[in-house]
């Protein structure tokens, strides 16, 4: 072995320890999340070869063994030996830092995911990985365990020369992940998404362990991704797509209006969600405002009402709309990482959605007509709204001043260690009163169904006593005028029945937050108290199960035999052993309630975290529109909110 090798060598166990010392500064973190990170960070590599022209097609499994595969069309990673590393290309790509892009200057790769780490983070994070390459008329092959290679790169197989692609398998080390299970629903809705964005390439991904598979492809790209956000909604007309490019920056946007009373804006950069925001999106709301109102003008479209003037938000009520773009060194800023920064953008975006748009209204005038009067629609109700809200801020309710008659408050200020619970129900209230810490637990009992927002005007959702109530307690404003900083506690937790009207309720309570204190969930604020489902007693000893697979496993440990899914049926159970079941948090009594979902030192809560803004979205309307039938079978199937949490 050359003296070469060695050397690099040295640096390459160097790079890998580093990664596995502090995993997560390259992928966030250690969790369901950054575990499903590692799939995307191989995926975004096949993304770039698609952006290239190189790749159309994308595969990903779940195997039976609990590894994951991707597989892409693409070029196949360089094979030959490297000139200064002195070994295989692909060797150098799979186990030193950022090397990926190193032969390659010149391509047009603005993928590489929010981190954009490379593949040999995935490798130094895997308990193993094997690659296999078809290019130039061969399949070549490597395998490593820890990221380490366990031998030269070897030829393995002979195909037709026009062949070509990249094939990684890797099994996530169990040492550094909190869990190691992939979940299909979080991988399928983030290839949705990409392929919604990446409108040439078709991505199929399968579960071998759940017997799932989906194959997503859209051909009409954002355009058809609009509709997909739009589908439960009334629209107006057919989307306006606007496409091009400047100074290098190629933007895509698709927009349509529809009945909604929020605007549901996705905006993304080099296939990344900015929930954030950033100078696009700003770009792209200077534009919409100014073009349309220009276009009002000059077609003497507003009549009636000539006092009314049209702001961004009438011409965002209702607004969905999906901005892609591509900027080769994107900065990004902000809290989570997911605003864009750099400042030559907004007005690259400005001047081409000002020009396409002007040039798309000209040559679609009823479309141009329907929007207007949709707006001028919007600018009235807000003025009705913004008069509605004046008299309920006079009456005081909105005032933090005048907390909730049925908020008993914790005895701590300081957001930094406080916690509210919004409870369903005044018994279960009254347990959690009773049973909380009342140094730093607040408690806010809720009556009854809370309003759907996603269905009321603003100045009906003002005059909702439980929506009033939550605002007070919580007082920190809502919709623009919120203000986090003001939120008097540092948790909101939503604690409802373990039950179908139970996970209505919850679903309710998110709506609201997520239209009109977004910022709570989007710092991850709010959490859901998880109950426990059974109570399992065996003589003097009482143990709780918050699922079934726990209940199975405590039954198990009780007798060696396991309880049939029959919980009703008694002659299953080991001798002595009963178990009750909980139907609602009423039934426990405050201590109970205490010690199993409220003790910060015993519970569980489950962070609400919005990954996809998209999904959400998508969520919140399946759930709160007119149809039941979806919702009810959304909740059966989705009892914990697959797709929202982690
Ligand atoms: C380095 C250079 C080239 C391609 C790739 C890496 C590459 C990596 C991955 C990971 C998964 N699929 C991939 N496909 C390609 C450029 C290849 C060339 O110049 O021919």
């Amino acid at each position: 072995m050359s003296k070469d090798y060695q050397a690099s060598n040295i640096n390459v166990l160097k790079g890998l320890e580093a990664v596995r010392k502090r995993p997560a500064m390259y992928i966030g973190d250690v969790s369901s999340r950054g575990l499903h990170h590692l799939v995307n960070e191989v995926v975004d590599n096949s993304i770039d070869e698609a952006l290239g022209g190189y790749n159309d097609v994308i595969f990903i499994s779940i195997n039976k063994d609990g590894s994951v595969t991707v597989e892409d069309r693409g070029r196949g990673i360089p094979v030959d030996i490297h000139p200064i590393e002195k070994i295989s290309a692909l060797e150098v790509v799979m186990t030193v830092l950022h090397a990926g892009g190193k032969f390659d200057k010149d391509s047009y790769k603005v993928s590489g995911g929010l981190h954009g780490v490379g593949v040999s983070v995935v490798n130094a994070l895997s308990e193993w990985l094997k690659v296999e390459v078809k290019r130039d008329g061969k399949i070549y092959f490597q395998e490593y365990r820890l990221g380490i290679p366990q031998a030269d790169v070897k030829e393995i197989g002979k195909v037709n020369n026009k062949e070509t692609g990249t094939k990684v398998t890797f099994m996530p080390d169990g040492e550094i992940f909190t869990t190691t299970k992939f979940k299909f629903s979080t991988l399928a809705e983030r290839m949705r998404e990409l392929a919604y964005l990446n409108k040439n390439v078709s991505i199929s991904v399968k579960d071998e362990i759940e017997d799932e598979d989906e194959t997503f492809h859209f051909k009409g790209g954002i355009v058809e991704f609009v509709k997909y956000l739009d589908e439960k909604r009334t629209v107006f007309h057919k989307p306006v797509y606007i496409e091009g490019e400047k100074d290098n920056v190629p933007v895509e946007i698709a927009f349509e209006y529809s009945d909604a009373y929020s605007d549901n804006i996705f905006a993304y950069v080099n296939n990344i969600n900015t929930h954030e925001g950033g100078t696009h999106l700003s770009g792209f709301k200077t534009a919409l405002t100014r073009t349309f109102n220009t276009y009002a003008a000059k077609n003497n479209l507003i009549k009636g009402n000539k006092k009314i003037t049209l702001t961004g938000d009438d011409f965002r009520e209702g607004l969905t709309a999906v901005i892609s773009i591509k900027v080769a060194e994107p900065q990004f800023e902000g809290q989570t990482k997911t605003k864009l920064g750099n400042s030559e953008v907004r007005s690259i975006v400005e001047m081409l959605v000002g020009e396409k748009l002007s040039e798309y209204l000209e040559e679609n005038p009823a479309v141009g007509k329907k929007i207007i009067e949709k707006c001028a629609r919007a600018a009235e109700a807000r003025e009705a709204a913004r008069k509605a809200r004046d008299l309920v801020r006079r009456k005081n309710v909105l005032d933090s001043m005048h907390l909730p008659g049925k908020l008993a408050d914790c005895s701590i200020s300081d957001p930094e260690h406080t916690e509210i619970y919004i409870v369903e129900g005044d018994s279960a209230g009254g347990s959690a009163k009773q049973g909380r810490d009342r140094r730093f637990q607040a408690i806010l009992p809720l009556k009854g169904k809370i309003l759907n927002v996603e269905k009321a005007k603003l100045n009906k959702i003002l005059e909702n006593n439980e929506i009033k109530a939550m605002i007070a307690a919580i007082g920190a404003g809502i919709g623009l005028e919120f203000n986090a900083e003001k939120a008097r506690y540092g948790k909101i937790i939503i604690m409802t029945d373990a039950d179908v009207d139970g996970s209505h309720i919850r679903t309710l309570i998110l709506t609201f937050l997520y239209r009109y204190m977004k910022e709570l969930v989007e710092t991850g604020r709010i959490y859901i108290a998880q109950p426990p489902l059974y109570k399992i007693k065996k003589g003097k000893e009482e143990i709780y199960a918050y699922n079934d697979d726990e209940r199975d496993k405590i039954l198990l440990r009780f007798n060696g035999s396991s309880s049939d899914k029959n919980e009703n049926n008694e002659s299953n159970l080991p001798k002595g052993v009963t178990i009750s079941r909980y139907k609602g948090l009423g039934e426990m009594n405050p201590e109970q309630l205490w010690e199993t979902t409220m003790n910060p030192e015993t519970r569980t809560v489950l962070q609400v975290n919005i990954d996809s803004a998209a999904a959400a979205d998508k969520i919140f309307e399946t759930l709160m529109g007119d149809d039941v039938e979806p919702r009810r079978a959304f909740i059966e199937k989705n009892a914990k909110y697959a797709n929202i949490d982690t």
